[in-house]
């Protein structure tokens, strides 16, 4: 009942998988989106259990339910999930159901035979008739009547299982406790029963290392010692990445190129967007993660709010992009919001031409040039220029150099990057006769390619576990080998 969920913004995009074709007949992708993947799936969440429970209505639940995993067994790569429940569906069913599917199948070979041995089956598992089966067989022997005991041992499982219920019924509201792991969204990660509700896009992640002792700057790749971006959200990870990151720097990874004097720290700037959210700061760039507090119990006081603020703007984003894809087929757009008194340094990639920067609320001075501390040899100075601008003004970017985007306005401010990706534009010119032909034989390849795909990912596991074991043997750290695409 997630407000982002219902409200059409968990899972945008998602109506482009062929799965969905047969929808589109009808409607348009974002009514797809909006109507069968976000309501259609909430519907199917808050009902589908009590449709389980009554006999009535359980096989078509079922069939639904069928339909649901198979469906995202293709639309998400979760490995074995959707299978396990496909084959835990039937703990739903009475518990005589193998032996009512197998009466279908036999009835149809050897009636009389079978039906007399299935009587038999169905019968022993009624639970009335069962007792009194049991009650017979006892007053026969002279034995008192039956009364159930219960012993300690039940006593004990009884225990552990209303623990266990008590447990999982408590963790998804145990947030007000556990405070450090809370962040834009609640919770530890498996317990805010939030799964598929939150889409996080990281456009960029940089990991500053600051030497004290030279004053130097070092920036490292972010997933140089870890396969995945995981860690890029959550505050508990971070705080371990950069213990991690340390013991690794000062342990004689990096002795080759350049020493780091024992006097490091360590900043991390990562930029996210929430379900179509603006993109945005997740951490406070400015502390440093190897001092930085850290509690599970505390709120994590370096983290930036999430600006629901702008949420509203999402409708407008929308808008905006549709009228920015149709410029033509290279242009693009990165929707960008930031916090007071702080800057953004980017750089933009030989790639783009036609970049423009668009204020769409707050005010932000654009600082473009080469910086000294980034080019020393160059009097660069003069060629800086600064440009003061504000709401619905905009100012052009030149490509392969940096600039600044200081935010000045007591309020966040939010901007855009509209871009055109001239690389692309001149491949696509170049291979324009060819490719035609290359997608039909792209499609033939399909399976082809999936085998092999997977066939990597078995070769990727193997390397990755090995590694670990390496790792544990003898605790040289892992480096990367293999790139996470
Ligand atoms: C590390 O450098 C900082 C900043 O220069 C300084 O304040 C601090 O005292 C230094 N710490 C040590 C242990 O040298
Ligand atoms: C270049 O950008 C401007 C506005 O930023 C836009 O109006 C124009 O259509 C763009 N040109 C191309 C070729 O995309
Ligand atoms: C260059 O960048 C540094 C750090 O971002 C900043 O302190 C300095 O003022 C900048 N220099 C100029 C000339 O803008
Ligand atoms: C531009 O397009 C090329 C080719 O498709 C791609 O490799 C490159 O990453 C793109 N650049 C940006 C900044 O998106
Ligand atoms: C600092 C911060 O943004 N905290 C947020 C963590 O997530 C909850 C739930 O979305 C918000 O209410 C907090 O403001």
């Amino acid at each position: 009942m997630d407000r982002d969920w219902l409200d059409g913004y968990s899972m945008q995009n998602l109506s482009n998988h062929w799965i969905f074709d047969p929808f589109k007949v009808l409607l348009t992708s974002e009514q797809v989106d909006f109507w069968i993947i976000h309501l259609n799936g909430f519907a199917l969440d808050f009902s589908i259990g009590f449709f389980l429970i009554y006999n009535r209505t359980r096989p078509y639940a079922l069939c639904v339910l069928c339909l649901f995993h198979i469906t995202n067994s293709r639309l998400f790569t979760i490995g074995m999930f959707p299978y396990v429940c496909l084959a835990t569906m039937p703990i739903f069913c009475d518990a005589n159901w193998p032996r009512k599917v197998l009466k279908i199948f036999s009835a149809s070979k050897s009636a009389v035979k079978d039906n007399d041995q299935d009587k038999k089956c169905t019968t022993s598992l009624l639970p009335a008739e069962a007792n009194r089966a049991k009650q017979k067989v006892k007053k026969l022997k002279g034995a008192p009547t039956y009364t159930l005991k219960i012993g300690w041992k039940h006593k004990v499982v009884g225990f552990l299982l209303i623990s266990h219920i008590g447990l999982q019924a408590f963790l998804p509201y145990s947030h007000f406790i556990t405070k450090g792991y809370n962040n834009w969204t609640n919770g530890l990660y498996g317990y805010s029963w939030d799964m598929m509700v939150h889409t996080w896009d990281t456009v960029m992640a940089v990991v500053k290392v600051v030497d004290h002792e030279t004053g130097q700057e070092h920036f490292l790749d972010p997933e140089a010692w870890v396969q995945t971006d995981r860690w890029e959200k959550h505050a508990d990870m971070l705080i371990q990445y950069a213990q991690c990151l340390k013991s690794n720097l000062l342990n004689g990874v990096s002795t080759n190129d350049y020493r780091l004097s024992k006097n490091i720290s360590i900043y991390v700037d990562i930029w996210c967007s929430l379900n179509g959210r603006f993109q945005q700061r997740m951490f406070d760039p400015r502390v440093d993660l190897l001092t930085a507090d850290w509690s599970p119990i505390k709120e994590v006081s370096w983290l930036m709010p999430l600006l629901t603020e702008f949420s509203s703007w999402r409708k407008q984003i929308t808008k905006l992009e549709k009228e920015i894809y149709s410029w033509s087929e290279y242009s693009d757009v990165i929707f960008v919001a930031d916090f007071p008194d702080l800057t953004l340094e980017n750089y933009i990639s030989e790639d783009l031409t036609n970049i423009t920067l668009t204020v769409l609320e707050g005010d932000v001075i654009v600082e473009i040039g080469e910086n000294e501390t980034v080019q020393p040899m160059r009097k660069a100075k003069e060629k800086i220029s600064w440009h003061r601008i504000t709401k619905d003004e905009s100012v052009g970017i030149p490509a392969r150099t940096f600039h600044r985007v200081h935010t000045v306005s007591m309020t966040p401010a939010c901007y855009m990057y509209t871009y055109v990706n001239h690389t692309r534009q001149l491949q696509d010119q170049k291979e324009n006769g060819n490719t035609q032909n290359a997608e039909v034989g792209q499609k033939n390849k399909g399976l082809w390619n999936e085998f092999m795909l997977r066939l990597q990912n078995i070769a990727r596991a193997i390397g990755l576990v090995s590694n670990a074991i390496l790792n544990v043997l003898y605790s040289v750290p892992m480096i990367k080998r293999v790139q996470v695409v």
